[in-house]
């Protein structure tokens, strides 16, 4: 079942249209329309964001782990390029999981509205997740998935406020986050090779790299030919140009109780005002 709620705006024309036909309940309107008027909210609402992710790389290409997520006040830094990835970031390039990230975003930004999107994402594939998110304590958008087969490599955003999603009135600003090959960061942390990695290999097994975060997609090359764990032959086919992953978002208001019921009575209030005009022309 959906609410529609007219706009207050337009209630509120409707009765300082009426108070002006009709001088009688041109009072009781009147008080209505600025009713509503000083009613209407000066703080943008919590909104509906529906999150779609989208696997663009060439088929039989590149697959994704589920994507971790969050709108948050723009705090959470989980890596830097040129520095030994953590623990959190870790947990998303090594595994997937993100059994350390969102632990660590929970703690460093507590209101943040969090999530987490899709299964095994494979070439052509969706998924979506609808959530509800304050624009204006959350406007910036935080995000990291795994990218398989590989040992290490993921996509993400280091700059926490790279991402601002709501403007300063709480409107949708970014429609689409698009990612192209050149933007698949290599943690640093586990050395490639095929045999340990996901996808293709034992994903237990490890060699630590005791490197840095540095983008890197041209090692995934080194995949080509390989099995994967869902059943086809690896084939890297990216440029750096190569358009691999979308995240979209589509925004929509959420009724609020307070509002549906003061339409409500402004609805009866007219209904009533009808009634007096009727009255007083009989
Ligand atoms: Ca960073
Ligand atoms: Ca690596």
């Amino acid at each position: 079942m959906s609410l529609v709620i007219p706009p207050l705006v337009s209630v509120a024309r409707r009765l300082r249209a009426s108070a002006a036909s009709a001088p009688f309940a041109g009072a009781t309107a009147a008080a209505l329309a600025g009713l509503l008027c000083l009613s209407a909210p000066s703080h943008a609402a919590p909104v509906h964001v529906t999150v779609t992710v989208e696997n663009l790389a060439p088929a039989n290409g590149i697959a994704f782990a589920p994507l971790h997520f969050g709108f948050n006040s723009g705090v959470f830094d989980a890596f830097n390029v040129g520095a030994a990835a953590t623990e959190p970031i870790i947990s998303v390039a090594e595994g997937g999981s993100g059994s350390a990230w969102q632990p660590a975003f929970a703690a460093a930004d507590p209101t943040a509205t969090r999530g987490t999107v899709g299964g095994l994402l494979l070439a052509g594939a969706t998924a979506t997740l609808k959530l509800i998110v304050d624009p204006l304590l959350n406007p910036f958008f935080t995000f990291a998935s795994m990218v398989v087969p590989s040992n290490d490599f993921f996509i993400g955003n280091d700059s926490p406020t790279r991402y601002r999603v709501f403007d300063a009135a709480g409107n949708l600003a970014i429609g689409a986050i698009d990612q192209l090959a050149s933007d698949i960061w290599d943690a640093g942390s586990e050395a490639f090779d095929p045999d340990a990695a996901a996808f293709t290999g034992n994903n237990g097994l490890r060699t630590p790299q005791n490197g840095v975060v540095s983008f890197n997609f041209s090692e995934l090359e080194g995949f080509n030919g390989r099995s994967t764990g869902a059943g086809y032959v690896f084939t890297s086919g990216l440029q750096a140009d190569t358009a691999i992953y979308r995240i979209s978002f589509e925004a929509s208001a959420v009724p609020e109780p307070g509002s549906a019921s003061l339409v409500l009575a402004s609805l009866l209030g007219l209904g009533w005002v009808a009634r007096r005009r009727k009255a007083s022309a009989a």
